[in-house]
């Protein structure tokens, strides 16, 4: 289909309680919404970098920057709405995946919607409902802590993940698992340890925990390879997982055994694709992270984890777990029993709320051909 128009929204909605990470604590959360209309029909995507380069290199700022100067053009050049043509083209420009991201997922939204099937149909995915994980941030106490989790758990999560630092790990792990001695548990380190940490992070093996989530900088792979034999429990990478490249060489290396996927982390679906099929030909468990997306990424990230080789638990939680109100509608609501539906109308199959964008648009430009 012809491009007809690209809008770009920065936008900003406040949080229900501050997210606190080894990165830092915020308030709110800063969007960047996508969104293309072509051959009468409007697809939607979201690119997830944040207001500060903290969990990785690019802003809300810098992604603003390329895909109005690069990718936008880019796409105008190409004439079409294809998202695997427009993944192919934007590899040429290095680096900024989640600015690319936000704009090829609006494409495979448009795609699907011009088809008339849901993006799981068109990804192929297999699972109509996903188990649910929370993410539970850093708290001022372990009482705060404790009582967060069991407020997720009263409410049905699958699994829980809380964040750690040097100076919140094994005393976190250790008040959480005095009181829920049974939930699935894993950690996050958002990069915050190096391998002399190495005596603190063998004592998290005693709290049976599914994973430990990046425990080195978000470039390396080196070091979790010298860190993984020391550990019972299996390392997971994120940040350091960049595309299907860096995949291999992680898998290759023995840098970690389980990975995490995020569609903005690794540029797009087409990518974020293969990394799934590669981690499911070894068979390596793979799930679907999260960054505390509005429904839109929340949705695209649904239908992303219906694929087959997404078993584990995701970083995708119930609308109300991060905003007081979400900017679509149906809201993504969790399901007794602890799973989130994979919505089955026609594209994400969920419908964003114009008057709910305007109210926490910061900033909003259209692109013509
Ligand atoms: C992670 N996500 O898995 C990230 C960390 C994270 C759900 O823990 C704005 C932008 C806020 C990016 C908060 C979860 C963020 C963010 C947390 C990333 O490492
Ligand atoms: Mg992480």
């Amino acid at each position: 289909m012809k491009v007809e128009s690209v809008e770009l929204i920065k936008a900003a909605l406040p949080y229900v309680h501050f997210f606190e990470t080894s990165f830092g604590r915020e308030q709110e959360r800063v969007f960047l919404l996508t969104v293309v209309r072509a051959g009468g029909l409007t697809g939607y995507g979201e690119c997830v970098a944040e207001r500060a380069p903290l969990y990785s290199a690019e802003t809300a700022e810098t992604a603003w920057h390329v895909l109005r100067d690069f990718l936008v053009p880019l796409l105008f050049r190409e004439g079409s709405s294809d998202p695997e043509a427009f993944a192919l083209g934007a590899r040429r420009f290095r680096g900024h995946p989640m600015a690319k991201a936000g704009l090829e997922l609006a494409l495979w939204d448009l795609r699907a919607k011009e088809r008339g099937v849901s993006l799981r149909t068109l990804y192929g995915g297999t699972q109509d409902g996903i188990e649910a994980g929370v993410s539970v941030g850093i708290e001022d106490s372990l009482d705060d802590l404790v009582r967060s989790v069991a407020g997720y758990v009263a409410q049905g999560y699958r699994r829980v993940k809380i964040k750690i630092k040097p100076g919140w790990d094994v005393a976190a792990c250790e008040a959480v698992r005095r009181r829920f001695p049974d939930i699935a548990l894993q950690v996050d380190a958002n990069g915050a340890y190096s391998l002399r940490d190495a005596e603190t992070l063998k004592k998290l093996d005693d709290f049976d925990l599914l994973l430990i989530e990046q425990p080195f900088a978000p470039y390396d792979l080196w070091d979790h390879s010298r860190l993984q034999p020391l550990l019972r429990t299996p390392l997971c990478l994120d940040e350091s997982i960049l595309s299907l490249d860096t995949t291999r060489a992680a898998l290759d290396m023995g840098a970690c055994r389980i990975i995490n996927i995020k569609v903005g982390r690794v540029g797009g679906a087409v990518e974020a694709r293969r990394i799934h099929d590669l981690c499911r030909e070894r068979g390596v468990p793979v799930w679907c992270g999260g960054m505390l997306e509005s429904g839109i990424g929340r949705a695209h990230n649904l239908h992303l984890a219906s694929l087959p080789g997404f078993t584990l638990p995701a970083d995708l939680s119930a609308s109300r777990r991060y905003y007081h109100q979400d900017l679509i509608e149906p809201e993504i609501e969790l399901r007794p029993g602890g799973t989130i539906a994979v919505p089955t109308g026609p594209g994400i199959g969920v419908d964003p709320v114009e008057e709910r964008i305007a109210r926490a648009a910061l900033r909003r430009e259209v692109f013509k051909p």
